[in-house]
C-alpha cells in the first residue's frame, strides 16, 4: 500500500462513519459509497430513475470523469476531497431552482466556517474561494420530468479538503486550493461532511418554507465578487462591469462600463479583474 493511501485510511467516507451521530431528518440517511466512480452526478442520475428517497447521497473517494459545468472536468483524486451528489425533490417553482446552487455553495461555506473557523467566499453562482484559490464547486443538474413526480435536483458538490499544492496538475496549481492548504493541517472529512449535510438540510427546509432571503443575504455578505470589476459570459454574450448586487431572483447585477446602466444576469461565468489583470 502506498504511503499516501495509508495516510488517508482513517477517514474513509464510509456511510456508517458519516451517519454516526448525523442529526438530519433525511439528508444522508441513504448513502451510496464507492471507492471509484466516473462521476457521482452520473451515478445519481441512474439512481434517480428508480425513485429513491429525497436526501440520497452518492459518494466516491475518487472520480475518473468528474464533471464541472459546460462540459468542463473536475479533478477528483482519491481520498483527498469530498466528491458527492445529493438528490433533492424540491417542491419549488422552476424559477427558484437556480437559487439552490447558491444555497449549496452557502451551505458548504457555512459548514467550513463552523468546523474550521475559515471564511470561504462565494463566487457567484457556484464556486467557493479561500485565500484567492478555488476550493469547491457546485454542479446542479435536473433529472426526470420538471415539476413531475419523478423530478430530481442533483446537487453535485466537490470540496478540496486534504490536497497539498503539488497534488494539483500544472494547469490548476496556481488557482486551486484546499482546506488543508489554508489551515496548515489535515482536515477530518467525515466531520465536515456531516456538518455540511446538517447545514444544507436546515437551509433547504428553511428556504422551501420561507424563501431564499437568508441564503441570498449570506451570499452577499460573503461574496468573492461584489464590488469587483468582472467579465461575465452568459450564453454567447459577454458583459464587463462592476458587480454591484446579487438580486432577489439570484441573478448578478452588473454596472456596465460601456453603455452605462445595469444588467441582471441569471446564469453565467464570471472572471474577476484587478485593473487589467485577470485574477480568477
Ligand atoms: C464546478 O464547475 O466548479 C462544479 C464542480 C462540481 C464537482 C462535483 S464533484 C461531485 C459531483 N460529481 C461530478 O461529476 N461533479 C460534481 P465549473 O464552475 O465549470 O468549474 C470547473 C473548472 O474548475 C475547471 O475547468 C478547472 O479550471 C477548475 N477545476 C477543476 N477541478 C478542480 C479542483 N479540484 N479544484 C479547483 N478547481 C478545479
Amino acid at each position: 500500500m502506498a504511503s499516501s493511501e495509508r495516510e488517508y485510511l482513517p477517514d474513509r467516507l464510509y456511510p456508517w462513519e458519516v451517519q454516526k451521530g448525523l442529526a438530519t431528518g433525511f439528508a444522508g440517511h441513504w448513502i451510496e459509497y464507492y471507492t471509484e466512480l466516473p462521476s457521482t452526478n452520473r451515478r445519481a442520475r441512474e439512481l434517480a430513475a428508480v425513485n429513491p428517497p429525497e436526501g440520497l447521497v452518492v459518494l466516491a473517494e475518487k472520480q475518473t470523469a468528474g464533471r464541472g459545468r459546460l462540459g468542463r472536468s473536475w479533478f477528483s483524486p482519491a481520498g483527498t476531497g469530498i466528491w458527492m451528489t445529493l438528490l433533492l425533490k424540491p417542491a419549488l417553482p422552476p424559477g427558484e431552482l437556480p437559487k439552490l446552487t447558491l444555497l449549496a455553495a452557502a451551505a458548504v461555506a457555512r459548514a467550513i466556517a463552523a468546523e474550521l473557523k475559515l471564511a470561504p467566499l462565494v463566487k457567484w453562482p457556484n464556486d467557493l474561494y479561500l485565500d484567492s484559490r478555488k476550493i469547491a464547486g457546485v454542479l446542479a443538474e435536473t433529472a426526470g420530468q420538471a415539476g413531475g413526480p419523478g423530478a430530481y435536483l442533483l446537487l453535485g458538490i466537490g470540496i478540496n479538503v486534504n490536497q497539498v499544492s503539488t497534488d494539483f496538475p500544472g494547469e490548476l496549481r496556481e488557482k486551486a486550493g484546499s482546506l488543508r492548504m489554508s489551515l496548515g493541517a489535515p482536515v477530518d472529512r467525515i466531520a465536515l461532511l456531516r456538518r455540511f449535510l446538517t447545514v444544507l438540510e436546515e437551509e433547504y427546509v428553511y428556504a422551501c418554507e420561507k424563501g431564499f432571503a437568508r441564503v441570498l443575504a449570506y451570499c452577499r455578505q460573503h461574496s468573492f465578487i461584489l464590488g469587483r470589476y468582472v467579465e461575465v459570459r452568459s450564453g454567447d454574450r459577454r458583459y464587463r462591469g462592476r458587480a454591484v448586487a446579487i438580486r432577489d431572483d439570484g441573478g448578478l447585477e452588473l454596472l456596465l462600463d460601456d453603455e452605462g446602466g445595469t444588467v441582471g444576469i441569471l446564469a453565467g461565468e464570471v472572471s474577476c479583474f484587478s485593473g487589467a489583470h485577470e485574477q480568477a
